[in-house]
């Protein structure tokens, strides 16, 4: 365990094999397709099998051509899945937080589970992110720490991420403000950077300061992936700052859906 620790404070990430169960993570893969079938039916007017995969998936990109409002807002439901939030917060993850140092660990930002595919993508950033570090976009303690594993096995044809080891000693790098992360200016070599590959069920581990980006899905398929961060509160730096929170999760002003409910469909629900 002690070398874990020293090879993830030289390198700034670990890439650990059969950390999760595959039974786990294929239960979460399912419940995110179950959800995104619902809306498929509803959108496309036909059932699809979501055990069968290239079909699925077409009706996937279906979908986002469709009805992208629908596709982002069942996106963000698939977001919500008790079975993700409940492995972010498995002894086991915690556990592995206290080998790397963490005192006290506490979920930085909701789970976030994504499906990558160019397919799927209207700017590019959600078929691939540019270099970038997390830590620019959590802000939190000074170790903060990133966990991302595919939900399907994944190398380098479906776009899994590339790491500079090291780097997360660099210090904050400039960046512009592309995709949602944000993409490192300075010009970094291609070659630094190390292509990572995965079973289900094995887990990269990594510092918010360690350079990464999306490898390129060069398949029909889509990159299924969940990310989980985490901050430590007895990190000083992070107490001296107050705790900085700069997610921002409210709810909408208006009534998305004008004149709904109407009192009768409500005493439906509890006839
Ligand atoms: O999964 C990806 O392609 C990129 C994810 C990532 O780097 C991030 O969300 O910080």
């Amino acid at each position: 365990m002690a070398n874990q620790k020293e090879q993830y404070n030289k390198d700034g990430y670990l890439l650990i094999k059969g950390f999760f169960s595959k039974e786990e993570i294929a239960q979460i893969y399912q419940e995110a397709r179950q959800i995104f079938g619902i809306q498929i039916e509803r959108v496309l007017g036909k059932k699809v099998d979501i055990n069968d995969k290239d079909t699925f998936e077409k009706a996937m990109f279906e979908f986002f051509e469709k009805d992208f409002m629908s596709f982002v807002n069942t996106g963000k439901q698939v977001q919500h899945l008790i079975s993700m939030h409940r492995l972010g917060t498995e002894e086991k993850v915690t556990n592995l937080l206290k080998e790397l140092g963490y005192e006290f660990p506490v979920i930085a930002v909701r789970p976030a589970m994504q499906f990558n595919s160019r397919y799927l993508s209207k700017d590019g950033s959600h078929w691939k992110l540019g270099a970038h570090q997390d830590w620019r976009t959590g802000q939190g303690s000074l170790d903060s720490i990133v966990l991302w594993f595919p939900l399907i096995d994944c190398g380098e044809a479906l776009g899994a991420l590339q790491v500079i080891p090291g780097s997360h000693t660099w210090g904050l790098m400039s960046a512009d403000t592309s995709g949602y992360t944000g993409s490192i200016q300075e010009n970094l070599k291609e070659e630094d950077f190390i292509q990572t590959e995965f079973e289900v069920g094995d887990l990269l581990i990594f510092s918010a300061f360690l350079i990464h980006q999306s490898g390129n899905n060069v398949t029909q398929n889509i990159r299924w992936s969940i990310q989980l961060r985490y901050n430590n509160m007895n990190e000083e730096t992070f107490i001296e700052r107050g705790f900085p929170m700069p997610y921002i999760y409210r709810p909408e002003a208006d009534l998305v859906t004008p004149n709904f409910p109407v009192k009768e469909q409500i005493e439906q629900v509890f006839a």
